[in-house]
């Protein structure tokens, strides 16, 4: 059947008012002239100079211009020569988390998590700024987490309201957390950890925070601030102190918890809120294993990059609402939570275009696949995409 002109333009509108009506928010994409492969990370300086510092997975660090259209983007860092990741390229390898030390205006310090090889390994350094350069030669290894494989490790990084170091560790088990290391308290893999970066108590090297739940080393490592944790990716604390953190599921749950000091969340005994169908031993009796505060299947996304809750000024409805997305599926939903951490709602807001691949018989590709979701000078939320691009969120 041959349409008439007229009518296949009206369908087309059609279909074009149908998919803009889709979205409650857009995709306004920035910095197109730079090179921004495998984004993982924006960060503000906290020294009032609103510059923001680009992190990417293959160890560059930039200082993005201010004008979003400039070709011209400072190299702060490049890690380039440190052979993060194995000769193979595996994909979760290199820099992984890269946030500011609160006091930097003062003290210039910063920290890095990415991972070494020979032996395999994730790093936790410190360096030195001076002006718009890292200064390299000061690096101070604080913390080394021997893994086993190439994969699961998070690697995020963030400061909390008490200063210390939050460290988001995996289970560093290719598949089922087959080596039990979530629940074991003497590894430092699967878990939340906490340091002091500004003491040299423990080796030398940090210290261990005094309320750590088991800050005095008896039957646990003294650095695990939470437990249980499968793959953590995307960690963030709201303004009320909540410690925001999703969890990357296998089977068939992604999750979003809310963190507390000695929480154990559950894997590799749950996936989500339900047992883990692979593991048939039971928790010691005394485990009280917390629930996400929110999961979602695999019917609606394949892997969860956490957020942040919102606190522009572009978007008055979603203020106070944790924005994250699905790495694999390209979408991004905001969740309402209330002070005890019962969901209220939970909003579609964005789904990624795809287009269809080469070999028909291939899935489609997704356009957009988060790989951060971070607050820009103005609190508004830049969305960082494994394919390249880096996108503020927009109305
Ligand atoms: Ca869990």
């Amino acid at each position: 059947m041959k349409l008439p002109t007229l009518a296949v333009l009206a369908l087309a509108l059609c279909f074009n008012d149908t998919a803009a009506a889709a979205d409650a928010v857009k995709l306004t994409r920035l910095y197109e002239k730079i090179e921004t492969k495998w984004p993982i990370a924006v960060a503000i300086a906290p020294d009032g100079s609103g510059r923001e510092f680009l992190a990417l997975q293959r160890g560059q660090i930039l200082i993005l211009p201010k004008d979003t259209s400039s070709a011209e983007a400072k190299v702060f860092l490049d890690l380039a020569s440190h052979n993060m990741e194995a000769v193979n390229g595996k994909f979760e390898e290199g820099l992984n988390g890269f946030a500011f030390h609160p006091k930097f205006k003062d003290n210039g310090l910063f920290y890095l998590c990415y991972t070494q090889q020979k032996p395999k390994r994730l790093i936790i350094t410190e360096m030195k700024a001076e002006g718009d350069k890292a200064d390299e030669k000061t690096e101070r290894v604080l913390l080394e987490i021997p893994l086993i494989n190439w994969n699961h490790h998070g690697g995020n990084i963030v400061f909390g309201p008490d200063g210390f170091l939050y460290i988001g560790v995996g289970d560093t088990s290719k598949r089922n957390d087959e080596k039990r290391m979530s629940q074991l308290t003497a590894v430092m893999v699967g878990k939340v950890l906490r340091i002091d970066v500004d003491s040299r108590e423990y080796h030398g090297a940090y210290g261990i925070p005094a309320s750590n739940p088991f800050a005095d080393g008896v039957d646990a490592l003294p650095q695990i601030y939470a437990y249980g944790i499968r793959n953590p990716w995307g960690m963030s604390f709201d303004a009320k102190g909540h410690l925001w953190l999703a969890d990357v599921g296998q089977d068939l749950w992604e999750e979003i918890n809310w963190i507390t000091a000695g929480g154990n969340y559950g894997w590799s005994f749950r996936e989500g809120a339900r047992q883990f169908p692979l593991r048939i031993d039971t928790p010691p009796a005394e485990a009280k294993l917390i629930d996400p505060i929110f999961e979602y299947n695999h019917g609606d996304g394949l892997s969860i990059t956490g957020g942040i809750v919102y606190a522009g000024k572009g978007h008055a409805d979603l203020v106070g609402q944790y924005v994250y997305g699905d790495f694999v599926i390209g979408k991004i939903w905001s969740l309402r939570a209330n002070d005890e951490g019962k969901v209220e709602s939970n909003t579609l807001l964005y789904t990624s275009p795809q287009t269809a691949g080469d070999n028909p018989k291939k899935k489609p590709s997704v356009l957009v696949k988060p790989t951060a979701f971070c607050a820009n000078a103005e609190g508004e939320i830049l969305v960082l995409d494994w394919n390249g691009a880096i996108y503020r969120m927009d109305k």
